[in-house]
């Protein structure tokens, strides 16, 4: 064996084997318990990062303690291919999508082969494969067969001088990112999913989820379903009769109504500007800017009074109708009526506009004042109705009932649940996508591809140029025959959203030579028993694989209604930051790797400086690894340096998956030395170990009975932290492990074989190549077989059990002392014990015993 621990030998080695024998291929076995762990797939960026590491090494460790307590295991991998960044690469390099997304795959799947992850790369998906997206446009049609998908007029951010559709984070401040220009809301068809007939079922099966607890809140609120009233406010119009709807959380309020707000778009604002080109004016300010709903939440609430009035329904007051910028049109009915003194975007309204405030619930012990906004001036715990006239003194359920049931009477309203979620907006005005199958017909309208003509295929030589969608130039691509009529037609080139890609890509993996869209192995292996991914997806990719499944089991292609039955979120990578800034306050940042840091006698940091120039930098602080503070590691550098198995130890070894990582140097270096001692354990006592297998065993002397209980009491906790995925402490065990090997100088070479072969079995999920190494090289293959699949070690309860116990000792009845016997211990030893024991002799005053007593397990006493 081997002197020294070469890492990059190893684990050059320990793959190209286990590349040989195809050793992550999975089939479905229906003997075996199968178990279906997915890491959410990667976009084709250019090279993994240290969260991508971290995410996969997870995943990997359970794959491996899992298939060595016999699960059937599948690993698969694949890339969300399609979006924005390889057009954003297309355009600065002139090169098309395509070729940069291929590239970075397979500079990427090198990589994470370098990292010896266990996937089955037979399964591999890329999202932007016809074979993969064909699927997408085939349950499209599906899907506006069955009406589940629809067509309307959607409101896009248009660039006016780049003539193109802006995606929300394209538009910065509200300007184009590119041009600059100001950008406008246009209006244009857009196919949409109807996610909110779902809603219900999204929101109640919620509760079945093994799912972090914070992730299933920010999904129901983001399914928002909100009980309420619904009400109209009469006013008279054009010699007209109408109502002013709206939708209200707190009709308990409505005798605090001081003004009403209608969104920018809605049919009123419209009707009124057409006298008044002030309301005109601020319609169209309205319509610039962001679509994006957290715009609007963050934004400065602005608004125009109409000089128009509506009736109060209860009071018959005049009150005001406003266009605020805040009314959402999209949200209840697009006009709100505003109680200042208990709505807290109504209070920062009429502050600004100067428009009166009049308190209606109370809570006791607490003063009301219009000045400035206290929490608890929108509360509904503990509150009461006043200067509410006959509903004064109800409390907030008593008063929504009855301001409803009057509400009804007057036929002016009633109870109704309104839902936040709104339907799903698939179309991007986007090259790089999955084309959705459309063709346009002069005579026959929309036309849907016929499924034989699927999948309608992206072209992958076009290269965008920031002028519009390259598709809608490409003749090649446009024209075609209507399926219909025979006649000259045009191809739809919007192309559909990244989220529907990634929608339903796991149920793919099961089945990815599959000629339909999933096949029975998706039933062997979905839903996923283990998904594992970023918190950032905890909305909108979750609700719509949700959302996905459901549709696909309604349609009878999948048995399950929720993909993930169990869900972790890896908590994020952080390292230190540095910067300097410039005269005009601009911040350069420099990575950790080129800055040498000092640190004071505490160990804490105090300075830096750039290596480059020798010249002072600013410690900016711990953050989120990221391109913008440029404080990456790059994990290749890291496998290069150290290898993968140390880069795989030091990630699950410096916190538990679900927390926060902080990087660090001497962590890395640690857990390499950590790797050698294994190995030089292993090294130093080869003859030994391999002995062992055949060395006759002798009874147990204390060294061999220590040691065997330290390794057991260790793994079965490292056993219990396996299942609850703490990997962190699973390390320590090792840890543990070691430190009892190293220090059980004497034990039988039996003993020592048995023991490190434990170690060994707890340490590979974590560091699969060094351990099968070891394991191979030290004789254990040939008793065991290859350590990906030896049996994961058990528990010797016996060696557990204490071997000594301590017995109370007594002279004359009064405690004097201890004696530690054996457990086991006939009655003659621990009398002999006892008899010898010092304080025996002190407390006798030399009179020799009369009678010892012995009380099992508990004391001895001597009587003298
Ligand atoms: C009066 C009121 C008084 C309100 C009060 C709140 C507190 P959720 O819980 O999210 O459903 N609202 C209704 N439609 C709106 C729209 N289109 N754009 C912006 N805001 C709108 O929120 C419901 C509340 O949001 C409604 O209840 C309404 O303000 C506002 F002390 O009515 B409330
Ligand atoms: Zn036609």
């Amino acid at each position: 064996m081997q002197e020294k621990y070469v890492p990059s030998d190893v684990e050059s080695a320990a793959q190209s084997e286990w590349r040989a024998s195809d050793a992550y291929k999975t089939t479905e076995i229906a003997s075996k318990p199968k178990f279906y762990c997915v890491s959410m797939l990667p976009y084709p960026s250019g090279k993994l990062h240290m969260g991508h590491v971290r995410n996969y090494t997870i995943n990997d460790v359970m794959y491996r303690y899992l298939r060595m307590n016999g699960y059937n295991v599948l690993m698969p991998m694949g890339w969300d291919a399609f979006g924005m960044p390889a057009e954003n690469a297309a355009m600065a390099n002139g090169v098309p999508p395509a070729r940069w997304t291929y590239d970075n795959i397979a500079y990427m799947k090198g990589q994470m082969q370098s990292m010896g992850l266990a996937i089955d790369w037979s399964r591999e998906v890329a999202t932007c494969s016809p074979t993969y997206y064909k699927w997408n446009q085939w349950l499209f049609l599906k899907m506006l067969e069955k009406g589940i998908a629809y067509k309307k007029t959607g409101t896009v951010n248009w660039d006016p001088v780049d003539q193109t559709v802006l995606a929300n984070e394209q538009v910065i401040d509200g300007r184009g990112w590119r041009s600059g220009a100001l950008v406008e809301k246009r209006e244009i068809p857009m196919y949409y999913m109807r996610i909110t007939q779902y809603a219900d079922e999204l929101l109640s099966d919620l509760e079945g989820l093994g799912w972090p607890e914070r992730v299933k809140v920010m999904q129901q609120n983001w399914i928002g379903k909100s009980y309420g009233v619904n009400f109209g406010f009469p006013y008279e119009i054009d010699g007209e009769e109408k109502l002013l709807r709206v939708f209200t959380t707190r009709a308990d309020t409505i005798m605090g109504v001081t003004f009403c707000a209608v969104a920018a778009e809605h049919p009123l604002a419209t009707r009124l500007a057409q006298d008044k080109p002030e309301l005109q004016a601020f319609i169209e300010e309205c319509k610039r800017g962001g679509v994006a709903e957290a715009d609007v939440a963050t934004m400065e609430k602005k608004g125009i009074g109409t000089g128009f009035y509506v009736t109060h329904p209860l009071t018959q007051e005049r009150v005001e109708v406003w266009i605020g910028n805040y009314v959402l049109m999209s949200y209840g009915e697009g006009a709100v009526m505003g109680v200042p003194a208990h709505d807290e975007r109504d209070f920062a309204f009429v502050k600004k506009y100067g428009l009166p405030i009049k308190q209606v619930v109370a809570v006791e012990g607490e003063s009301f004042s219009a000045d400035a906004w206290q929490e608890w001036y929108g509360s509904k715990e503990g509150c009461v109705c006043v200067n509410s006239g006959k509903y004064d003194g109800l409390n907030y359920t008593q008063a929504i009932d009855a301001v409803a049931a009057d509400l009804k009477a007057l036929g002016l309203g009633d109870k109704q649940v309104t839902w936040r979620l709104r339907d799903w907006g698939i179309s991007r005005q986007r090259y790089w996508g999955t084309p959705i199958p459309i063709i346009h017909c002069d005579t026959c309208g929309d036309v849907p591809v016929p499924e034989q003509d699927l999948p309608v295929v992206l072209p992958e030589d076009l290269v965008p140029d920031g002028t519009g969608n390259p598709l809608a130039k490409s003749e090649a691509f446009v024209n075609c025959v209507c399926p219909k009529c025979g006649a000259p037609a045009k191809r739809e080139t919007d192309t559909m959203d990244t989220f529907v890609d990634s929608a339903w890509y796991f149920s793919r993996y099961a089945a990815p030579d599959a000629k339909t869209m999933v096949d029975e192995r998706t039933d062997y292996w979905m839903p996923m028993d283990q998904y594992i991914g970023g918190i950032e997806h905890a909305i909108l990719h979750l609700l719509y694989s949700r959302f996905w499944a459901k549709v696909m089991r309604d349609m009878n292609l999948v048995k399950f209604a929720e993909p993930a039955k169990n869900l972790l979120t890896q908590g994020m990578v952080l390292n230190e930051t540095y910067y300097r800034e410039n005269d005009a306050g601009k911040k350069a940042w420099f990575n950790p790797a080129d800055v040498v840091v000092t640190h004071d006698d505490k160990g804490r940091p105090v300075g830096a400086t750039l290596n480059a120039d020798g010249q002072p930098v600013v410690l900016g602080g711990i953050e989120k690894m990221s391109k913008s503070k440029n404080n990456g590691v790059d994990p290749q550098i890291l496998i290069d340096l150290y290898g993968a198995d140390t880069a795989r130890l030091f990630t699950m070894f410096a916190s538990p998956p679900e927390q926060q990582l902080e990087w660090s140097g001497a962590g890395v270096e640690g857990a390499s030395r950590f790797l050698r001692r294994v190995w030089s354990f292993g090294q130093s006592n080869e003859a030994v170990l391999r002995g062992g297998s055949s060395a006759a065993a002798h009874a147990p002397g204390d060294v061999d009975k220590t040691v065997r209980r330290e390794i057991y009491s260790v793994l079965k906790q490292a056993d219990f932290d396996y299942q609850r995925l703490q990997y962190n402490t699973v390390v320590s065990a090792a840890m543990k492990m070691l430190n009892a090997l190293e220090g059980a100088k004497g034990a039988q070479p039996a003993v020592l074989r048995e023991t490190y072969s434990v170690l060994l079995r707890v340490l590979y999920p974590v560091v699969p190549h060094v351990t099968f190494q070891l394991w191979r090289e030290l004789g254990y293959a040939d008793e065991f077989g290859s350590l990906l699949d030896a049996p994961w070690p058990k528990v010797d309860e016996a060696a557990l059990e204490q071997t000594e116990i301590e017995l109370v000792l007594q002279v004359n009845g009064k405690v004097r002392g201890a004696v530690t016997v054996a457990k086991d211990a006939p009655r003659e030893a621990i009398e002999a014990a006892a008899l010898a024991h010092e304080m025996v002799a002190k407390f006798s005053e030399g009179k020799p015993p009369k009678k010892v007593i012995v009380v099992p397990g508990r004391l001895v006493n001597i009587v003298v």
